[in-house]
């Protein structure tokens, strides 16, 4: 249509909609629309969330059969010498962020950092990764707000968790991961001359 600029288009294939609705709102503002392709993706077990990354890529491009991306993030956490890192999902869903709460109990040392992989995967391209991370805290208590461990980490230069920050979609790891991601998407098709 006349005067009005085409987004890009392509799906987040996750099980997660507050990963999704974070990433629509992100990339909309970079002119690509997301599709929401609700699935619960095969994971490998690896210490690498890279690894893991790549291998979601691929089995969700076997499901979607069109460009998409998938998201593996991980909260690594220093003095846990990293964990619960690429196992954050499961360790979420079990004991939570009472459960981190309660192995930092007597640790003065609270540093960690948020990792955002976005992994691309298309029929011609193959699979390509865009990595970014956050450094940041634990908290000394848990915030009301936000989802999955938003309630406990503060992002380093703020004062409040990711619940309860001004606009956690400027700044996020999600965000940081995005940026790198829509940069070569977007130079991508413009190579493609779409
Ligand atoms: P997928 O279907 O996309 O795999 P998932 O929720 O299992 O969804 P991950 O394995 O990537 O996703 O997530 C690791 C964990 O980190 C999971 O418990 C998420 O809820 C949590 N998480 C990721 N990003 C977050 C954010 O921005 N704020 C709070 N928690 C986050």
């Amino acid at each position: 249509m006349a005067g009005t600029q085409q987004l890009s288009e392509l799906s987040f294939a996750t099980s997660n909609e507050n990963k999704f609705q974070e990433a629509e709102r992100i990339l909309s503002n970079l002119g690509i629309k997301l599709n929401f392709f609700k699935t619960t993706l095969e994971e490998m077990q690896s210490n690498n969330l890279s690894d893991i990354a790549e291998q979601k890529a691929i089995n969700a491009y076997k499901l979607v059969q069109k460009s998409v991306i998938i998201e593996d993030d991980g909260l690594f956490i220093d003095s846990l010498n990293g964990f619960p890192g690429p196992y954050s999902s499961y360790v979420y869903d079990t004991i939570g962020n009472n459960g981190i709460m309660n192995l930092l109990a007597d640790s003065k040392i609270r540093d960690a950092k948020f990792v955002s992989i976005i992994a691309y995967c298309d029929g011609d391209y193959g699979v390509k990764l865009f990595e970014s991370s956050i450094p940041g805290k634990i908290s000394s208590s848990i915030e009301k707000g936000g989802w999955g461990y938003d309630p406990i980490f503060i992002p380093d230069g703020e004062s409040k968790t990711y619940a309860n920050v001004y606009d956690k979609d400027k700044f996020s790891h999600r965000a940081a991961s995005l940026t790198k991601f829509s940069n070569w998407f977007l130079g991508k098709q413009k190579d493609n001359g779409q």
